[in-house]
């Protein structure tokens, strides 16, 4: 496959500052490794919209959507044309609230897919506006992918303005829903709300726990996987560096204790890189900021790496 790397710095979803460094801090540990890694692809880098964070908050149930507005138009259309000219994304984003904008990417470029999504994360990422107890966009893109608001849950009542925002985000790439949810598969979730809970049950989707990637091992769980999304035709991996266990992620805004040991995770994006049926890989939520020594950046980069190798061989 030829790699092309989409860089999205953008941190306008996150609740603490620093994300959108996590790409610069991705490159450090390349350098600190002496790996010429970033030479060999085409990179194509997403201006942000981090200005966004010097300015007051216009809603605290969806804080700075604006700037997620535009930033996930920006993303879908570069992820759209890099799948159309016949190269795989890999994105390394800032916040997670961007994937948003990298699976209407995908969608775009393959309208008739049956797209399915493997999203290895601590959290569900399926608040609206609506049931969000922070207003932090990034707890949000998965509930923008399945066209969901979840008012049955609704704990904020909404202006029009807000309202408006939520169906662009919904709306982008002017598809919707773009995913099932029962096309969704959760991989290592452990932190969620009621509201989140109630979605997962109503829909039943699929999640596959810390413990089940542990005892099963990590072949066993991609075929459970593969199998499960047998019917898409195309598969989004979104890896959430929260993910990881507490004990080495230290580069966490958001971090969550019975994560993901490296390996584990190294293992199981990289194998999933092996199906035929993933086009489409993003790294998200690198903080630096919270890492003195790096070692969230590090264990992102070996992630990056063997996964790009399994794709460059495939
Ligand atoms: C929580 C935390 N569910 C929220 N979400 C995070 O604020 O919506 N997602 N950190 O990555
Ligand atoms: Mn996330
Ligand atoms: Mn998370
Ligand atoms: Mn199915």
């Amino acid at each position: 496959k030829n790699i092309k790397l989409i860089e999205v710095p953008s941190e306008v979803g996150a609740g603490t500052r620093g994300a959108s460094l996590g790409i610069d801090a991705i490159k450090i540990a390349a350098l600190d490794f002496m790996s010429s890694f970033f030479i060999h692809f085409p990179s194509e880098k997403i201006q942000h919209e981090n200005k966004l964070l010097f300015e007051p908050i216009e809603s605290p149930y969806a804080k700075r959507i604006k700037g997620v507005i535009t930033m996930c138009e920006k993303v879908s259309k570069a992820v759209a044309e890099t799948i159309k000219s016949n190269f795989f994304p890999v994105i390394l984003s800032g916040d997670h609230s961007n994937a948003a904008g990298s699976i209407a990417g995908v969608k775009i470029a393959k309208p008739q897919s049956k797209l399915g999504v493997i999203w290895i994360d601590a959290h569900a990422d399926l608040h609206t506006p609506y049931t969000t107890p922070s207003g932090n966009m990034h707890g949000m893109p998965l509930a923008a992918t399945i066209g969901e608001d979840n008012k049955e849950s609704s704990v904020h009542d909404l202006d029009s303005d807000i309202t408006k925002c939520w169906s662009s985000l919904k709306n982008i790439g002017k598809i919707s829903p773009k995913v099932l949810p029962e096309d969704i598969v959760l991989v290592s979730l452990r932190d969620y709300e009621k509201e989140e809970k109630h979605l997962i049950d109503k829909y039943d989707i699929k999640v596959i726990t810390t413990k089940e990637v542990r005892n099963k091992g990590v072949e066993q769980v991609i075929r459970q996987i593969t199998r499960y999304l047998s019917d898409c035709t195309d598969i989004y991996v979104s890896f959430d560096v929260d993910s990881l266990d507490p004990t080495i992620s230290k580069g966490t805004g958001t971090p969550v204790s019975n994560g993901l040991r490296e390996r584990e995770a190294e293992d199981l994006v990289s194998k999933l890189m092996q199906n035929r049926k993933v086009c489409c890989l993003e790294i998200t939520e690198v903080n630096p900021t919270l890492d003195k020594e790096n070692l969230m950046a590090e264990i992102a980069f070996n992630i990056l790496q063997r996964s790009v190798n399994v794709l460059l061989m495939s």
